[in-house]
C-alpha cells in the first residue's frame, strides 16, 4: 500500500496538554486518526512518528527516502522548534527524493521573529501553516494529489 509517513518533532507530545490557546486541544493520538482518516479516502497508509530528537527525525527522512520507488508518496513534517534551527534537518530534506511538506499548527508568521525563518522551507514541495490539526490532512490531501499528477505523467 503507499504510504505517507508523518513525522512530529520537539514537544509535540505534548500536544492537547499545554497551551491549547495556540495548539488547540486535540492530543496527539487525535491527530494520528486525523491523519489516518485523512489517508484512508486516498487508500493510502499512514507511518506516524514523534520524536523529541534532531537526529532520529534526520534518520527517519534518510529511511523514507530510501523506500522503494512508489511506496513512499512523501513525508508530512512538522519539525517543531529544529524548523528554526536546523540546518542538518534542510540539508536531510535537500538529499532525499520524496516530497516533503512542512506544516505548522500555528501561523508562524503572526508569532514571534525568531519563528518566521525556516531552514526546511527552501527544500521543502510545500508549506502549510495556521490550519492547527486540519493542516496535516491538507498536507495528505496535497501529497496524494502530487502523487497522481506524477503517475497520470507517466501513463
Ligand atoms: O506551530 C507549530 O506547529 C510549531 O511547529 C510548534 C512548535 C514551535 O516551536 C514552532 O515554532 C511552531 C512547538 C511545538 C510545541 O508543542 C507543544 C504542544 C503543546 C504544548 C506544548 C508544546
Amino acid at each position: 500500500m503507499p504510504t505517507i509517513w508523518v513525522l512530529n518533532g520537539p514537544n509535540l507530545n505534548l500536544l492537547g496538554t499545554r497551551e491549547p490557546a495556540i495548539y488547540g486541544s486535540t492530543t496527539i493520538a487525535d491527530l494520528e486518526r486525523a491523519c489516518r482518516d485523512a489517508a484512508k479516502a486516498h487508500s493510502i497508509e499512514i507511518d506516524f512518528r514523534q520524536s523529541n530528537h534532531e537526529g532520529a527525525l534526520i534518520d527517519w527522512l534518510h529511511e523514507a527516502g530510501r523506500s522503494p520507488t512508489g511506496e513512499t508518496l512523501g513525508v508530512v513534517l512538522n519539525a517543531g522548534a529544529y524548523t528554526h534551527t536546523s540546518v542538518a534537518l534542510g540539508d536531510a530534506i535537500k538529499a532525499i527524493a520524496v516530497p516533503v511538506i512542512e506544516v505548522h499548527l500555528s501561523n508562524v508568521h503572526a508569532r514571534e521573529p525568531f519563528r518566521h525563518h525556516s531552514h526546511l522551507s527552501p527544500g521543502c514541495a510545500g508549506i502549510v501553516v495556521g490550519f492547527g490539526v486540519v493542516g496535516y490532512a491538507l498536507a495528505i490531501d496535497g501529497l496524494a494529489r502530487m502523487a497522481k499528477t506524477r503517475s497520470d505523467a507517466r501513463k
